[in-house]
């Protein structure tokens, strides 16, 4: 099959920890996973929501995150993050497209078998959102980092409502190599981003974003009436192992689900 992303970008996203490649689904698909989204946060999707990871933006009663645990919170569109969305057809048609692979391929090499870490939903309410503090994705229980993340924009993603910020060509440096955990500590901010020039990554809805996991980066707070929704599947060789025993969902390669599986 042709290529669908072009050698000019992959030698940007090489150089710079990230390439924007367009909107990959049609108008249609787009506005099924916008809705599928409400549809999951107000309870209404026919899933077993004891499998998928919820966290409202705020705990009732406190001005915090709520928890990160399974199940369903409550019927509202302020949720924070929800992750699992492999196990929701649409979403895993969306993750497996073709151009998805390609990009799998040309991260881990032709015959890897990929697994995906996480597939998850990353929101900022109208007028609420939480700040998400600059980190590299990186987890310490795994034996390997995962070096790929597809983000797709499921609203317009503005400074106002809560955009990523990056820095680019900041994927070059480990910062933590010894621990693993990607989050920076206060000091590694002052030194580090203080230091260089972080960029918005604003994005049309629909649009997708390939995203080194070394790549720095971080999210505010949404100021504005339009929800900043976002999808972000992480996506990892299939040979990698949790040290917690976690186990993760074959997407590429041989046993790969498939939506008639879920
Ligand atoms: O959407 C955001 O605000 C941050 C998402 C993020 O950190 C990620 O996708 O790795």
């Amino acid at each position: 099959m042709a290529h669908q992303i072009t050698d000019e970008q992959w030698e940007h996203f090489w150089e710079n920890g990230y390439v924007r490649i367009g909107q990959v689904a049609t108008d249609a698909e787009f506005k099924r996973l916008q809705q599928r989204m409400d549809d999951i946060m107000l309870g209404n999707a026919p899933l077993d929501y004891d499998k998928i990871m919820m966290q409202l933006d705020r705990e009732p009663g406190k001005n915090s995150p709520g928890p990160q645990s399974r199940g369903h919170k409550g019927a509202t569109l302020l949720y924070r993050k929800i992750q699992n969305l492999e196990l929701d057809p649409y979403f895993l048609a969306y993750l497996q497209k073709p151009i998805f692979q390609e990009v799998c391929t040309k991260i881990y090499g032709e015959g890897t078998p990929v697994n995906c870490f996480r597939a998850m939903f990353m929101n900022k309410p109208a007028k609420e959102g939480t700040y998400l503090v600059w980190h590299q994705d990186r987890w310490t229980d795994l034996d390997r980092d995962p070096k790929i993340t597809i983000y797709t924009a499921l609203d317009t993603a503005t400074i106002a409502n809560g955009c990523v910020h990056i820095i680019p060509g900041s994927h070059s440096d480990l910062i933590n190599p010894s621990h693993g955990s990607g989050f920076l500590t206060q000091k590694q901010i002052d030194d580090i981003v203080n230091n260089s020039t972080p960029e918005p990554l604003e994005l049309k809805a629909g649009e997708v974003v390939l995203l080194h996991n070394w790549l720095l980066h971080s999210s505010g707070t949404n100021e504005t009436d339009i929800p900043r929704r976002a999808f972000s599947v992480c996506y990892m060789h299939g040979e990698t192992k949790s040290r917690h025993g976690s186990t993760f969902r074959r997407v590429f390669g041989d046993g790969a689900i498939s939506v008639a599986d879920l």
